[in-house]
């Protein structure tokens, strides 16, 4: 029997769902109930009657399907799946920094361990950031952002405020260069540049757009423009292509790729469900905070 069908039947006999990152490996897209962005996958998750969640994607995300879903089993096929932004802050660097800045206020990007989420007041993905920011804090707040430099300095830049920020990033948007998109842009004149806010400030000041994963998906669907040049994890390509065939989708860089990202696998994903292996948990205690932590941005409608 092929793999495919055995991961289906096994889908069946577990009552299993299956997502999958918009950065993960096209035949992980393929295979999957959901592609989509971690909070998009984890929400919808929660509303599925599957007792079994597996997570194609990295192990913060796993964790907020956790946290979104404490009743069901959520399993990640490689546990070595990391995201080395979110391991870039600790909940005890985090606490360090609160004490130096008593006064503010905690937001945290998704992308961060729960530890670190149970620390925070709210949390935002960058599809919501500037609306947190705006929404859920008062002028006279100080702000402590972490872990992602860049999308700090961008939103701080949208907003016109300013933040307290740790010198997080994320590898692999830091390798698309200005001399990517200018490169691009010369081989593909009518095409609309699309970055992520993960991309330093070179890459977002000369982009045509700056958005999420979920973002780009849907302005690219909804544009009437019929070529573009995509400046984030080059794994989302192989979605916007499915979704567009009738439009064409130039990787800003060929380097920007997550090396955790395709680490997922068909075999992983099939031992995963023979063997109910990686299972994810969270402490009752970090479970708690670190719901409140996303509940609170949630309930900031998009
Ligand atoms: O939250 C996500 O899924 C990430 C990491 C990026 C995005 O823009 O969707
Ligand atoms: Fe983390 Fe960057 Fe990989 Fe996303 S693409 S999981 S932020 S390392």
């Amino acid at each position: 029997m092929e793999l495919v069908e055995k991961i289906n039947l096994l889908k069946k006999e577990r009552n299993a769902v299956i997502l999958a990152h918009n950065y993960q490996l096209p035949e992980i897209q393929d295979i999957a109930d959901y592609v989509g962005d971690s909070l998009g996958l984890s929400i919808q998750a929660s509303q599925t009657n599957a007792d079994v969640i597996v997570f194609c994607g990295v192990y913060f995300m796993a964790e907020t399907a956790k946290i979104l879903s404490p009743g069901k089993t959520v399993l990640i096929p490689d546990k070595n799946a990391g995201c080395p932004m979110a391991d870039m802050i600790t909940a005890e660097e985090l606490r360090e920094l609160k004490a130096q800045h008593p006064k503010a206020k905690a937001l945290c990007y998704v992308n961060t361990t729960a530890a670190v989420k149970a620390e925070c007041d709210i949390c935002c993905t960058s599809g919501n950031a500037e609306k947190i920011v705006r929404e859920a804090f008062r002028e006279e707040d100080e702000i402590i952002f972490v872990p992602d430099q860049y999308l700090a300095n961008y939103i701080a830049k949208r907003v016109g405020r300013e933040f307290i920020l740790w010198k997080g990033f994320c590898p692999s948007h830091v390798k698309i260069m200005p001399e990517d998109i200018a490169r691009e842009r010369t081989r593909h004149p009518n095409a609309e540049v699309l970055v992520h806010p993960e991309c330093p400030v070179g890459i977002t000041s000369v982009a045509d757009r700056v958005l999420s994963t979920e973002g780009m998906c849907r302005y690219v669907k909804e544009s009437e423009t019929r070529e573009f040049i995509i400046g984030t994890e080059i794994g989302i390509l192989h979605r916007m292509r499915k979704e567009n065939p009738g439009k064409v989708f130039y990787p800003a860089s060929e380097r920007a790729t997550c090396p955790n990202m395709k680490l997922t696998t068909l075999e992983k994903v099939l031992w995963s469900l023979e063997e109910m292996r990686f299972e994810v948990t969270v402490p009752a205690d970090i479970m708690q905070k670190a719901q409140t932590c996303l509940q609170r941005m949630i309930d900031y409608k998009p």
